[in-house]
């Protein structure tokens, strides 16, 4: 036991005071038909909670996630097995996520890491069948080592193309091994720092017949789970190829990976690049491509990836409109967060996860609101009613030309008018939905 001071988490609602329960996040209640737990397909992210101890780029590690074991050995690789499945298990969290990296010590030797992980992925296994807990993602991580330092699928170097390759050919067996849902590409170093060093097509020609390979290995040792891509603008490079959502699916449509692919929307990475979360998520959505989300926020005030536990309402209430509205997510809300680094203690990963799955079960509840009020969807229905007569319906459907549409406007004179889109009425609406 290594939480032994903690208890079970159990909702009590807003009301209590208790530092260790939900006071929205209630697994059982029943929101537009469905149980809160399966709106809500929760997931650790391994590198983070078990993993990160809050070095930053001025300072050292504060928070002390030794879990009883010495660093770097794999006694400390199994301990953070046994402690992630306390973790989870106190939390009700049914699902994790990981690096390859995150579960072993990177030995210097690609095979010595290999039977590191069929090692820890064998105990790992146990603690799933012990605890009915599932892994929802596994992916390679082809950006921390050095080699990766001018990309991993869109590396000059031949041999770091092979490295790559060979990671996540392991990571997929490791994902199909522990039934993983999903396999992410984060492109963290698929990009440039300078386009004078740069042939921007070939590198990405050459993701894209990486992406390729892994889709054909995946289908061939029975993966039949979908692919992500997670699209981030920038950090750790300058530039990152797949930037946001519509770059990332014209990038897939047009190297034919598009159905294989679905987005790992992450909320901090959206704002980053300039965008909503729930711009994101639409743009995700419209496409049939809303797989899978990592759930955190950033700082609008600071231009990097601060992956903080999700607290703004209504980010998480659009969030959860978006996930609503497109029929639920085949993957599941991860919890790509870490506790703030003067928050160093077992009790703040904690209160990291409270308040994370607090904010998006009142997501949840407000989208749900939302929805049931209706005047939102009814007014943006309404707006493009116009398009309900028969010239509209022949615009849409194709039947028309710009000369019948120009002879029309003719006759219009000045009379017609656009409609107001009523943005302040509007928002007034929400807040009487989410406040009233
Ligand atoms: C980095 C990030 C990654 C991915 C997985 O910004 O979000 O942790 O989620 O590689
Ligand atoms: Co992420």
């Amino acid at each position: 036991m290594y939480f032994d001071n903690i208890p079970e988490i159990k909702y009590e609602g807003p009301k209590s005071q208790n530092p260790f329960a939900f006071k929205f996040y209630d697994a059982e209640k029943v929101v537009l038909g469905k149980k809160m737990k399966e709106h809500l397909p929760f997931a650790m992210a391994w590198w983070h909670n078990l993993c990160a101890a809050g070095t930053d780029m001025f300072g050292r590690d504060t928070m002390d996630k030794s879990f009883g074991a010495e660093k770097g050995t794999m006694e400390h690789a199994k301990a953070k097995v046994d402690a992630g499945f306390e973790f989870m298990q106190k939390l009700g969290i049914e699902y994790f996520c990981f690096h390859d990296v995150d579960l072993v010590p990177e030995a210097d030797d690609i095979k010595e890491t290999n039977k590191r992980l069929d090692e820890i992925t064998d105990h790992i296994l146990v603690k799933m069948k012990e605890t009915g807990i599932k892994c929802l993602w596994g992916t390679a991580n082809m950006f921390s080592n050095p080699r990766f330092m001018s990309g991993a699928g869109s590396t000059n170097s031949v041999d770091v193309y092979c490295f790559a390759a060979a990671q996540i050919k392991k990571a997929l067996d490791l994902t199909v091994k522990l039934g993983g849902k999903g396999y992410v590409f984060w492109g963290g170093r698929e990009g440039y720092e300078t386009l004078l060093n740069t042939d921007v097509k070939f590198e990405q020609d050459n993701i894209a017949r990486l992406m390729r390979m892994a889709v054909d290995y995946g289908r061939s040792i029975g993966f039949t789970g979908d692919f992500y891509i997670e699209p981030k603008p920038k950090e750790p490079m300058k530039h990152q190829y797949d930037f946001d959502a519509a770059t990332a699916i014209g990038f897939l449509r047009q190297h034919g990976l598009d159905k294989d692919f679905k987005m790992n929307i992450e909320a901090n990475h959206a704002t980053l690049a300039g965008h909503t979360f729930q711009h994101e998520l639409r743009i995700s959505a419209i496409n049939g491509m809303l797989g899978s989300i990592d759930a955190n926020q950033g700082d609008l005030l600071l231009g990097w990836d601060t992956d903080e536990f999700p607290f703004d309402i209504y980010d998480t209430t659009m969030c959860m409109y978006e996930v609503l509205k497109s029929g639920g997510l085949t993957g599941g809300f991860n919890f790509d967060a870490k506790n703030r680094r003067p928050s160093n203690t077992y009790e703040d990963m904690f209160h990291g996860f409270i308040l994370g799955m607090d904010s998006f079960a009142l997501g949840l509840i407000n989208a749900a609101k939302i929805i049931e009020d209706g005047r939102i969807d009814n007014f943006v229905k309404e707006k493009y009613s116009s398009f309900n007569s028969e010239l509209g319906q022949k615009i849409l459907s194709g039947n028309t030309s710009l000369a019948e549409l120009s002879s029309y406007a003719e006759n219009l004179g000045s009379t017609n008018e656009p409609q107001s889109g009523r943005q302040e009425h509007l928002e007034s609406i929400l807040n009487a939905v989410l406040f009233g």
